[in-house]
């Protein structure tokens, strides 16, 4: 008789190649068609060993407490704080995500917004498109990056690939974190709004959680002034939106390029309405290539819990 394959609890997120090797690998219950969780958990509660979610979704204590065989937690994203990690600790669950695969590509998306905001790109494109170019002439004048202040609240694994590739612009970089760097040369600021106050484009790229909400606040982006651009690639609570909201609508910023909201996928009436601001539905690492990354990490680091205790992440 053939061992069952160990169980799994999918609440969702994970790449089409990816979801068959998670059903290769593993017996796998899909949270969707879960519609009574006593009478499945009575059932099959002993028998799950892992989670698999993604940064939206997450996984909540109900569903910890629910799993008494419950291990591991894989999430397809490198930011987690859709899943109380301290909670899960305290249960002996550990909590693995998707770091380094996805740098490349979110650092691609956080200059694809510099470029976007400082070019006026969807202005621009409408301008073309409309006929304003033929009944009023050339387009007014934008922005350069090239050489340009760049600062980086938050100076971590994508926060340095972004530093490194904003090289070749020729930009100045300087950063805030809470621990300064000393493998780097860049400028550091003791607090965002020191960054702020110094920088032409600000871009976001701290995990979010309780620690960062709204560490850019109304202060920050009066620092950052009527000539700064904010850019957010990394969670919607980072930034205080009603602020933004009131920066943006008063002229007191010059431009916002953002991937990610506080309500998603809500978005707030006013940045959907100002063409001060360029918006993307939360697609940071949203390409085939990097999805696919991370997605076999996802289950790699389920399949290495179940050879030997351990996660790869
Ligand atoms: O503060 P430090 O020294 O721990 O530096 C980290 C910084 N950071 C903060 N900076 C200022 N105030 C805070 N309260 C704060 N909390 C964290 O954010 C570090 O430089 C950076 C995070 O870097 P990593 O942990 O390497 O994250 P990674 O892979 O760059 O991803 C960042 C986030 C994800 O959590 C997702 O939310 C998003 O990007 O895709």
């Amino acid at each position: 008789m053939t061992e069952p394959k160990p169980a799994v609890l999918y609440v969702g997120g994970l790449p089409a190649q990816a979801h068959d090797a998670l059903y290769e690998a593993f017996h796998v219950h899909t949270l969707a068609d879960i519609h009574d969780r006593e009478a499945f958990t009575a059932e099959q509660g002993e028998r799950i060993f892992g989670v698999v979610t993604n940064g939206h979704d997450g996984l909540s204590t109900d569903w910890m407490d629910a799993l008494p065989a419950l291990k591991v937690i894989s999430c397809c994203g490198v930011g987690y704080d859709a899943i109380d990690a301290n909670a899960a600790a305290a249960r002996g669950i550990t909590v693995t995500h998707t770091p380094n695969v996805l740098n490349a590509d979110v650092a691609n998306t956080a200059i694809m917004l510099l470029l976007a905001t400082s070019r006026q790109l969807l202005r621009d494109d409408a301008w073309a498109r409309s006929g304003d170019w033929a009944t009023l002439g050339a387009a007014p004048l934008t922005r350069s990056i090239d050489g340009a202040k760049v600062g980086i609240l938050g100076l971590g694994r994508i926060g340095e690939a972004l530093a490194t590739k904003l090289q070749a612009f020729h930009c100045e970089i300087h950063y805030h974190t809470r621990t300064q760097r000393d493998h780097v040369s860049y400028h550091y600021h003791p607090t965002p709004t020191a960054l702020a106050d110094t920088v032409d484009y600000l871009v976001v790229i701290t995990p979010g959680g309780d620690a960062t909400r709204h560490l850019v606040n109304a202060e920050v982006l009066a620092a950052l002034g009527s000539e700064g651009t904010l850019i957010n690639v990394s969670r919607g609570s980072v930034v205080d939106e009603a602020a933004l909201v009131d920066a943006i609508t008063n002229d007191q910023l010059h431009m916002a390029g953002l991937d990610v909201f506080e309500n998603e996928p809500a978005i707030h009436d006013a940045l959907k309405q100002s063409n001060r601001v360029v918006l993307l539905p939360h697609v940071g690492s949203a390409t085939v290539e990097t999805r696919r990354a991370m997605g076999d990490l996802t289950v790699d680091n389920l399949k290495s819990w179940q050879q030997d205790g351990r996660v790869l992440t």
